[in-house]
């Protein structure tokens, strides 16, 4: 069955002629020029007017804003519908304020608060802001990226059948810095949506041909039209307005179109910033000999002929409605629209303008050319030129494509089925496999919104079993050629649209924005997914910036991070990785564990599954290894479980007063647990602590710590706290992972104890685990010197006999 999705906004039916009337027009320019008003007065305000207590400015973008300017009015006021979803520039984010304001949903009160505390955010964030965002911005790329995962989110939901039922298919729109095209996360995102053949994406590209600190290099458009096109994209060039247009058909308009085609971007920003004079010098400098030159040129006052050279493509309200309105098909779009950087305001053009704002008197200068009476700053109609009613007419049309937050959360799904899997002998990886082929037989609610994704390594983290069951996903089917050709093959490798594996290339940064955008789906697109991503440890790194970005937007999925450390040693040493519990614990919206045990790690899913679905929930990071570990024989008690998910357990309680105790993570199991019945002769009230999460463990910790610091007699004891209860106040830890040593050696500071760390510090050999382990000190012998180091300290603090 080849599954099929309605597509196409309702905004696109009708033709052109119907659907831009004069008088949309010349309202949305007047609404246009209001927005640019008020969203530079908020910036304005927050640095100039409102009390700074710290001496650091406040900051912001009021060129970028003026770039974007008329192409945010179009989209968000005409184009966009409640089934689209946006990622504006984030520069621009004002323009967004100035909006919801003009619409009554956001107070001057609101607006008065740009970029304080608690106030409206410099970005736009889903977390923050209290008005409905679809994308969070703030990184460049990122949420530009992000659409192409939304849209195969949005094709994902439909074609399995989850989406609500009333639920249309939308577009996922951008607007990017062109400049943002530098950063490499967008070009493997539209390789990515090439092969996941995307469609509803729609990417406006600021062209303005600055950057931050200058011009961006000249005929970057014809890169943007030659790579786009390469991946499937349409590609529209908005370059001109409809002035130029007209000019291009009048006297010498064929060599004024040649002049401005030739143009080197950096000449062309400094004219604009320099203005109608300017032009005029060189116009008539470079064209001299053409005719009609003169008299185009005599034409037109120093402004009106700035006003000319100024109208470009993305300046043009309608050319751009003409362009957005024409679109008829699904296929991704990318609207490359000139624009200048500044437009408007009196650094246009000018290199150094990202940063800039207008001084008092400039901007005194500006509100008068927008004719907004001195006092009327805020006022909603000051400039509008619009009755009251006119006015609330454009309000009304435009609040009907709006959308509200949304903050409901359905019920939590039951995670079903996951119970330990049999085997004496088991990695914590091997074990994760398991339980995902386990469910992988059940057709429930639960199992049915599991959607499992993988950079190239779906069958090396052991989800071959999962896929195998329930099949790659793709909005058409492909089928599996080995297996219809009979050639042998453990996995089965067929592609259709009720596949629940989502394969990617290898790009890290596609996965954590796959992840991102899979874990938003319930806000994003009405329905929820519970979305599984598994990835090598070592390769978190890759794509840092796009899970801190997933974090950030409150997106829910369970991370799979194996195989990991030493562990895989006689694989490649390179690939050892050491410092990735010091990134998950520091990354917020995570909960990261590391088990060492398989019924530890049917604990962790299903709480976790649980967990990431709760509105006080997280994401879940689960670290994992492929070595093979004898596995305990144990009921464990609904305690243990606790313990688990709270961060450790005593494998072995120490008796009160005990001076020792060893705790470890993950993989060295064996290597603690051996070290400490060795000693156990010499030291009978000794520990031995299994921490399941140093992450969870610590967070906890601070809670506690912090509500004390603050007189809160009530706090909590932390779990740590209760566990080392009945310690001597200055026992000795030794403490041992598979990993770097500063994931554990706080728990010195829980007390007055004594630790000796134990953890890797380096990388790079290969080797087997017994080499291994010698070698970065991981091993029973390591434990065991350090263990002797200890009681040597404390005899050290003994007062020589007499
Ligand atoms: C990943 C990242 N690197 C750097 C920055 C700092 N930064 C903010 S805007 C910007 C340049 C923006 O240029 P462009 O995308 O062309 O937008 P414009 O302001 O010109 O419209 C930079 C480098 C950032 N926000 N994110
Ligand atoms: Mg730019």
């Amino acid at each position: 069955m080849t599954a099929s999705i309605t597509q196409f906004p309702d905004s696109q039916t009708g033709t052109k002629d119907n659907l831009i009337s004069p008088q949309t027009v010349l309202e949305l320019k007047a609404f246009e020029q209001k927005l640019l008003w008020l969203s530079c007065w908020i910036i304005h305000y927050a640095n100039n007017i409102r009390p700074i207590r710290d001496g650091l400015k406040v900051g912001a973008h009021q060129s970028s804003i003026a770039s974007a300017n008329t192409i945010h009015t179009a989209l968000l006021m005409d184009i966009l519908n409640p089934k689209d979803r946006i990622a504006i520039k984030p520069q621009s984010a004002p323009t967004l304020h100035a909006l919801l304001y003009l619409l009554g949903e956001l107070s001057r009160e609101d607006l008065e608060s740009f970029r304080s505390f608690g106030g409206l955010q410099s970005y736009p964030s889903r977390t923050k802001d209290k008005f409905a965002v679809d994308f969070s911005g703030g990184s460049m790329g990122m949420p530009v990226a992000a659409t192409i995962f939304a849209s195969l989110v949005q094709d994902y939901v439909h074609l399995q059948n989850l989406a609500p039922e009333d639920s249309e298919i939308g577009r996922m729109v951008t607007v990017a810095g062109d400049a943002e095209l530098d950063e490499g996360n967008i070009f493997e995102a539209l390789l990515e949506g090439w092969k996941h053949d995307v469609r509803n994406a729609w990417w406006i590209i600021d062209y303005n041909r600055q950057s931050l600190d200058g011009v961006v290099h000249d005929y970057l458009s014809q890169r943007i039209h030659d790579f786009f096109g390469t991946v499937g994209w349409d590609v529209t060039v908005l370059k001109y307005g409809k002035l130029l247009e007209a000019a291009f058909e009048g006297p010498a308009g064929e060599a004024l179109q040649q002049w401005i085609d030739t143009c080197p971007n950096m000449l062309y920003s400094a004219i604009s910033f320099q203005g109608g004079k300017s032009w005029r010098e060189h116009l008539s400098h470079d064209l001299q000999g053409t005719s009609g030159t003169k008299e185009m040129l005599d034409s037109h006052s120093d402004e009106s002929l700035h006003a000319l050279m100024t109208n470009l493509g993305g300046h043009d309200m309608e050319a751009l409605l003409e362009a957005f309105h024409g679109v008829d098909t699904d296929a991704p779009q990318c609207f490359v629209a000139y624009t200048i950087k500044g437009y408007q305001l009196p650094f246009a053009g000018h290199k150094d303008n990202h940063a800039g704002l207008m001084t008092v008197d400039q901007i005194d200068h500006f509100r008068e050319t927008l004719k907004i009476p001195k006092g009327q700053e805020w006022d909603r109609l000051a400039g509008l030129e619009m009755t009251q009613d006119e006015f609330d007419g454009v309000i009304h049309r435009v609040r009907g494509r709006t959308r509200e937050k949304d903050i409901a959360w359905a019920p939590v799904i039951s995670a079903t089925g996951i119970e330990t899997p049999n085997g004496d002998n088991m990695s914590t990886q091997e074990a994760f496999g398991k339980i995902m082929t386990e469910i992988s037989r059940q057709d429930d609610d639960f199992t049915n919104r599991i959607v499992t994704t993988s950079p190239d390594v779906t069958v090396s983290t052991s989800l071959g079993g999962w896929v195998n069951r329930k099949g790659l996903f793709h909005r058409h089917d492909e089928p599996d050629v080995f297996r219809s050709e009979r050639v042998p093959s453990p996995q089965k490798w067929g592609k259709s649209p009720s596949g629940q594996h989502i394969e990617l290339g290898i790009a890290e940064n596609n996965f954590f924005s796959l992840l991102g955008e899979l874990g938003l789906s319930e806000h994003l697109f009405g329905t929820r997914l519970l979305p599984v991503g598994t990835l090598y440890d070592i390769f978190i790194g890759r794509g840092l910036d796009a899970l801190n970005y997933a974090c950030y937007q409150d997106a829910r999925f369970m991370l799979i991070v194996t195989p990991s450390g030493l562990a895989l040693a006689p694989e490649g040493g390179a690939h050892q990785s050491i410092g990735t519990n010091l990134i998950t614990m520091g990354q917020p919206g995570l909960e990261a564990f590391e088990p060492a045990f398989a019924d530890e790690v049917a604990v962790m899913m299903h709480w976790g599954f649980e967990h990431m679905q709760k509105p006080e929930g997280a994401s879940v990071c689960l670290r994992l290894v492929t070595r093979p570990m004898e596995q305990p024989k144990r009921t464990l008690t609904s305690q243990i479980k606790d313990d688990m998910i709270a961060g450790a357990y005593w494998l072995h309680k120490p008796a009160p007063g005990a001076e020792l105790v060893i705790a470890f993570s993950g993989p060295v199991a064996p290597e603690a647990t051996e070290a400490f019945e060795a000693i156990l002769e010499d030291i009978p009230n000794a520990g031995l602590l299994n921490v399941t999460s140093a992450d969870r463990l610590h967070k906890d910790w601070m809670a506690a710590s912090k509500s004390r610091q603050q007189g809160d007699a009530q706090a909590h004891m932390a779990h740590i706290e209760s566990l080392f209860s009945s310690l001597e106040v200055d026992a000795s830890i030794v403490t041992v992972l598979d990993a770097h040593p500063a994931t554990l050696d706080w728990l010195g500071a829980v007390g007055r104890y004594q630790v000796i760390p134990l953890g890797v510090e380096n990388f790079g050999q290969c080797g087997d685990i017994p080499d291994l382990y010698h070698h970065y000190r991981i091993d029973t012998d390591a434990i065991l010197e350090a263990i002797a180091s200890a009681s040597l300290r404390k005899l050290a603090k003994v007062p020589p006999k007499r």
